[in-house]
């Protein structure tokens, strides 16, 4: 498998547990490496436009108000099979379907406030990651 990108927020909920470094660390410690990484506060338009896939959905409202409740961490990870892996390390949606081990299982209340975002697949990663990083603020290889 080859090395890829993926892109990861750390929720409004998990940054106020204060356990950025905890989950950080997963990712490290899982082969991820952190290519790019800022802290943001999320306006209402960044936070509906980055979930625009979902604005038909009856969540869309409680999701951007829950995002843009608090700031993020907003990261672009690189390694191995990035995508799957990340995905993985968060585990499922809701919390309470979400493997024991997992971040969501560790760190996440319930399905709205549930702690991580991990892109589904490379063409919606690239597209997240352009979203909130120039190519200048990606500092891959090092
Ligand atoms: P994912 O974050 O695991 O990829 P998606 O289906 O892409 O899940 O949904 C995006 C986000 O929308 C979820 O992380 C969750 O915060 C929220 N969400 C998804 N489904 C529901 C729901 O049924 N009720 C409330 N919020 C939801």
């Amino acid at each position: 498998m080859a090395v890829q990108r993926t892109f990861s927020i750390i929720k409004p909920d998990a940054v106020k547990k204060n356990v950025i470094g905890k989950i950080v660390s997963r990712f490290e410690s899982n082969g991820l490496k952190v290519v790019a990484s800022k802290m943001k506060h999320l306006s209402r338009q960044e936070a509906e436009g980055f979930y625009a896939v979902h604005k038909d959905r009856p969540f869309f409202k409680d999701l951007v108000d829950f995002m843009v409740s608090g700031p993020v961490v907003l990261q672009v990870l690189e390694g191995e099979d990035a995508i799957a892996k990340n995905r993985a390390l968060m585990g499922a949606t809701d919390p309470k379907k979400a493997e024991p081990g997992t971040i969501r299982a560790d760190f996440a209340e319930s399905i709205d406030a549930n702690a991580v975002h991990g892109s589904d697949a490379p063409e919606t990663a690239a597209i997240e990651i352009a979203y909130f990083f120039p190519a200048c603020e990606v500092y891959a290889g090092r």
